[in-house]
């Protein structure tokens, strides 16, 4: 598998508790490198355009209200499998059913509030990507 890259967001639940830093070390330690990082405070327009395909779902409202409540860092990490490596060390969506070790399960306080984002195929990685960050700014 080639090297790949995906956007990875650390979320206000994380940042609310200072441990951006706990998790930029899971990532790292699962291979991944961040090539580019930057913090950043979503207006509700920003978080609607990135969570676009969300629309219409029950938990969309409390996703934007929640994605906007607070710092987030966005990332583009790069590494060899790189979506699939970071959806690994993420950890399933619902921090209890997430497996042992992972972001999720480790520091994930429910549903909603998991702590991480990550990219989930390689269209979304591009997408998210090119919403979020310049060619500029990313130094790979
Ligand atoms: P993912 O982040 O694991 O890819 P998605 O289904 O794409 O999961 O959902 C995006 C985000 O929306 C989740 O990470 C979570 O913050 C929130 N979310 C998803 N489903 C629910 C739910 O049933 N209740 C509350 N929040 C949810």
């Amino acid at each position: 598998m080639a090297s790949e890259r995906t956007l990875s967001i650390i979320k206000p639940d994380a940042t609310e508790r200072n441990i951006s830093g706990l998790i930029i070390a899971r990532l790292e330690g699962a291979g991944l490198r961040v090539i580019a990082q930057k913090r950043v405070w979503w207006k509700k327009k920003d978080a609607q355009a990135f969570y676009e395909m969300h629309k219409g779902q029950d938990f969309y409202k409390g996703l934007i209200q929640f994605m906007t409540s607070g710092p987030i860092v966005l990332q583009v990490l790069e590494g060899e499998d790189a979506i699939a490596r970071n959806r690994a060390v993420m950890g399933r969506t619902n921090p209890v059913d997430a497996e042992p070790g992972t972001i999720r399960k480790d520091f994930g306080v429910n549903m909603q509030r998991n702590s991480v984002h990550g990219s989930d195929s390689p269209e979304s990685a591009k997408r998210e990507i090119g919403l979020c960050f310049k060619k500029s700014e990313i130094v790979g």
